[in-house]
């Protein structure tokens, strides 16, 4: 047995480790995270306990799903998708702005906040009570790895207050960071599963009173740019911490007079990745 297979099937003691501890781990033993992740499995299969993944996809019980990573930054990408450079246009008094970047060579990044801001599967997702148009923006999340590369995707959900930024484009950071304004899950996906530029489908379901309100699909295939060119960018200049995410931007918004609702249940299902449903409610002023 070689070295490399020797770690693999001793890695008990990373059962217990967080997918930024194992991405480190995997990076200083050369090995991928999958490898660990399914080494760890076999080695450990006596004591482990099986869940199915319905047993734990609940928002009150104990195990469940919880965010799949914390991540120490969130970025997004803006205006990636034909869709969502149609919407910013309509929702702006400070018209063109969307369309140059869309075409330009450099794309729009932003900072989307921390680990505090973010929620996982069946956890609340916020409005903000200064904000009468919010919008769930469904879109595939890549994660940081030890070198700068992507190791892997998420779903991601940029909450964002379409309102705040259409008054003026500075103020993205109000539109974009507030309580709750980000979740991800349910699962990742590592790069040698999907690939590096992975196309998957994108769908959002938004329920209101057990009645479905609006739904919409889409495909990573319908993005302007590419994995690799939206991660150039990012970290040009700008060395990220492992384990920091970017949402890649949305190709779904809603009709133009659609606002989310305190009760609201969105649904997002990624291709692959699976389905990140959240309920939304109201914030209260601090
Ligand atoms: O330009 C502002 C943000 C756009 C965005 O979040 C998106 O296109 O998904
Ligand atoms: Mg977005």
């Amino acid at each position: 047995m070689g070295e490399r297979d020797r770690f693999l099937s001793d890695a008990k003691q990373d059962m217990t480790k967080m997918v930024i501890e194992l991405t480190k781990v995997a990076a200083n033993n050369q090995v991928t995270l999958a490898e660990l992740i399914y080494g760890a499995i076999k080695s450990n299969s006596d004591i482990l306990e099986r869940y199915t993944y319905h047993d734990l996809d609940h928002s009150n019980r104990i195990p469940r799903l919880t965010r799949p990573i914390d991540p120490p930054e969130i970025w997004g990408c803006g205006v990636t998708y034909k869709r969502s450079r149609a919407a910013r246009e309509f929702e702006t008094d400070v018209k063109g702005i969307y369309d140059l970047v869309y075409e330009a060579e450099r794309p729009e990044t932003f900072f989307k906040g921390t680990a505090r801001h973010c929620v996982g599967p069946n956890e609340t997702i916020g409005i903000r009570g200064d904000s009468s148009w919010s919008v769930p923006e469904p879109e595939l999340t890549f994660i940081i790895g030890a070198e700068q590369q992507i190791i892997g995707f998420t779903g991601g959900n940029d909450v964002s207050a379409r309102d705040i930024e259409g008054a003026n484009p500075l103020y993205l950071p109000q539109a974009k960071i507030y309580d709750g304004c980000c979740a991800l899950g349910p699962a990742i996906v590592t790069v040698d599963e999907v690939g590096a530029e992975p196309n998957l489908t994108i769908e959002c379901e938004i329920i209101r009173a057990e009645e479905t309100v609006f739904e919409n699909s889409t495909s990573t295939a319908q993005m302007k740019r590419s994995m690799e060119e939206l991660r150039s960018y990012l970290c040009r200049y700008n060395p990220l911490p492992i384990g920091a995410v970017c949402l890649t931007g949305t190709g779904i918004v809603p009709p133009d007079e659609f606002t989310l609702e305190s009760g609201d249940l969105v649904e997002i299902r990624i291709e692959k990745i699976g389905t990140l449903r959240n309920r939304v409610v109201q914030l209260n002023e601090n």
